[in-house]
């Protein structure tokens, strides 16, 4: 059968995994009366809460007798590391721009990773049912874009298709005809090249990995040459060449609509999984026992964040989570690694934790979300960046990133007065329609923890941030962090709202009435640079009746809400965020006062 290999590629919410189910249902990859959700592609759990793909993954589908097998990417930048890899394993790439909100960071990112491996993409401005849609100049404004990033003649020949993924139609034109996707399968079909396959034994290099729950890992990837067939025996190596196990393919799997099949036998050109080579990872190559060079791949990128993960150790540690040891925690960090090459798990200095480190805020907040919902307690510091030394100068340097912000001219100031507090240099500034601005900055990854909710709080929800790693720079030297103190619990008990009530003029509370506090817990921020110790557990008893909220004697102003991505970026380094399936507390990492007053003084010392 004739086959094609193509890509889906976009900044984040440009409509790409929407896309893929228009292509499924057209094509006819769902039975008649087949139940599909939205978005059928991002099959996870936090994928279909969060509305985004974290994972690639691979469909088919055929159409006018040619198989396409169909690669979704994820577009937030924090899993976007492995798109260079997929678009090694692909013959094409179709690059989806909004039509509303044009080109984004993450649309040149990708772009560049296309020219680079040598595609020629297909371009479909997605979203011109959008009010505010405007096609044309955004057709325009790709154009510019590849010719920036130095795209060859036939590169920048791109043939271009409008529509709407949400309506289900594309064409050569914005206005229509709105009819279905066969302009844009038909249009694959001719411009993207059947697979490039090599002479000689079987070779696959590997590009996704996965674990399974039944078949242990399974790695995906482009045989490049020869077939594969169950239990058929083949060895691993790394890229370098050296020889990383000997084994049997158990299972050969091809992707068929939002099924995986096993097959017979796979051949050159085609993306299928294979089952049974424990060891087997991303960049290693699959292959028959006879062959002794790998395919080229690219090393891994780096991570750039780390946290270190302990066991809860508070005292109301084990009350809300079943999973509460290091060993199980271990375990569980490590087999999360098994799956996810963009993680890297390590022992800590410290007793009782390990070190996470990963791509991002989200790669890393996703982790401890899903641990939580399995039942696992832990305790997590704040997000450290991870520094790069010279290899000549032996100086420090530390990961940049471009962001772009578009926000409402107004609050344009302000966003540029924050970001520079936080190291940040802006690079452009132009309007970008209906009173708003579009603002460019480089600026540390270091300073940016916890941006994104100050830039809601600073333009009243209006300002849309884009980051983009951009590349390592000299360090920028210190960065303020938290300028205020915080409010910390003396005691083990139930908070009372009169307590509470009473300490209102002191900073915002972090808790409410009946919510179980300890000693050394945050339970509010303090209005001044200092911390203080509070009590939030003595007052006037009230009746159970009374300690509802509206029968209350005393009006509480509404608490700030800690989701743990806040508290994560809210956090100092002396203090942990403590999280459970039911609760996410902060605390001092040294609960005790005298303890805590030692160690500070202790660090004076060490100072000086
Ligand atoms: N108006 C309009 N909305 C669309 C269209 N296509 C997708 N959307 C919406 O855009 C949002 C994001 O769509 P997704 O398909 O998840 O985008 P994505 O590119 O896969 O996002 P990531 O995988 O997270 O990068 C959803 O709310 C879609 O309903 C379209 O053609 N028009
Ligand atoms: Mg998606």
């Amino acid at each position: 059968m004739k086959l094609r290999n193509v890509a889906i590629i976009a900044h984040v919410d440009h409509g790409k995994t929407t896309l893929v189910d228009r292509l499924l249902q057209q094509s006819g990859a769902f039975r008649e009366n087949q139940r599909v959700a939205e978005r059928a592609m991002d099959s996870n759990d936090l994928e279909r809460e969060r509305g985004i793909t974290i994972l690639a993954k691979v469909t088919s589908v055929v159409w006018k007798d040619v198989r396409i097998n169909i690669v979704d990417t994820p577009g937030h930048a924090d899993f976007g590391g492995e798109v260079e890899r997929i678009l090694n394993m692909v013959d094409g790439a179709i690059v989806l721009v909004d039509a509303a909100e044009g080109p984004l960071p993450q649309t040149k990112f990708v772009v560049s990773k296309a020219l680079k491996v040598g595609l020629k993409p297909i371009v479909a401005i997605n979203k011109v049912d959008r009010s505010d849609a405007r096609p044309l100049v955004v057709a325009g404004e790709v154009f510019d874009l590849f010719a920036a990033l130095d795209a060859h003649e036939d590169q920048l020949d791109f043939p271009v298709l409008y529509g709407s993924a949400k309506e289900g139609w594309m064409a050569a034109s914005a206005e229509g005809p709105k009819i279905s996707m066969a302009p844009l399968f038909d249009l694959v079909l001719a411009h993207v090249a059947p697979p490039q396959v090599e002479d000689g034994p079987f070779r696959m290099l590997g590009t996704i990995l996965e674990a399974n729950p039944y078949l242990g890992r399974l790695v995906t990837g482009r045989i490049t040459a020869g077939s594969i067939k169950p239990n058929q025996p083949a060895k691993v190596l790394d890229r370098h060449g050296a020889l990383i196990e000997q084994g049997r393919v158990s299972k050969v799997l091809a992707f068929r609509g939002l099924e995986r099949q096993p097959i017979e036998e796979a051949v050159a050109g085609d993306i299928v999984s294979v089952a049974g080579l424990p060891e087997a990872t991303v960049s290693h190559t699959i292959c028959a026992p006879e062959v002794t060079t790998p395919l080229p791949a690219q090393p891994i990128d780096p991570p750039t964040l780390s946290m270190t993960f302990r066991i809860n150790d508070s005292p109301l540690a084990g009350t809300e989570g079943d999973k509460v040891q290091s060993r199980v925690i271990r375990e569980r960090l490590l087999r999360e690694a098994e799956g996810n090459v963009a993680l890297r798990i390590s022992e800590s200095l410290e007793k009782d934790a390990m070190e996470v480190a990963g791509r991002g805020e989200l790669q890393l907040g996703i982790l401890i979300e899903t641990m939580r919902r399995e039942g696992y307690e832990l305790s997590v510091s704040r997000p450290r960046v991870l520094f790069e030394r010279d290899p000549e100068t032996g100086a420090l340097r530390e990961p940049i990133e471009e962001i772009v912000i578009d926000v409402d001219e107004e609050f344009a100031g302000i966003v540029v007065q924050r970001l520079s507090e936080r190291k940040g240099e802006m690079v452009e500034m132009r309007p970008s329609g209906g009173g708003r601005v579009r603002l460019v900055f480089y600026a540390p990854t270091r300073g940016l923890i916890g941006y994104q909710g100050e830039l809601l709080t600073d333009s009243r929800g209006t300002a849309v941030m884009n980051r983009l790693f951009h590349g390592y720079a000299p360090h920028k030297g210190d960065i303020q962090g938290r300028r205020t103190g915080v409010l910390i619990s003396t005691d083990h008990g139930e908070a009372v709202a009169y307590a509470l009530w009473h300490l209102e003029d002191r900073g915002p509370m972090m808790i409410e009435p009946g919510w179980k506090v300890y000693r050394g817990m945050i339970v509010g921020e303090h209005t001044r640079e200092n911390d203080i110790e509070v009590n939030v557990l003595k007052g006037k008893k009230l009746t159970n009746i009374r300690t509802h909220a509206k029968d209350e004697a005393v009006r509480l102003t509404t608490p700030m809400r800690m989701t743990l991505e806040k508290a994560l970026a809210y956090i100092a380094d002396d203090e942990l965020v403590e999280v459970t399936p039911k609760s996410i507390r902060l605390r001092k990492r040294i609960l005790d006062p005298n303890d805590r007053k030692k160690e500070e003084r202790r660090r004076e010392v060490e100072e000086v």
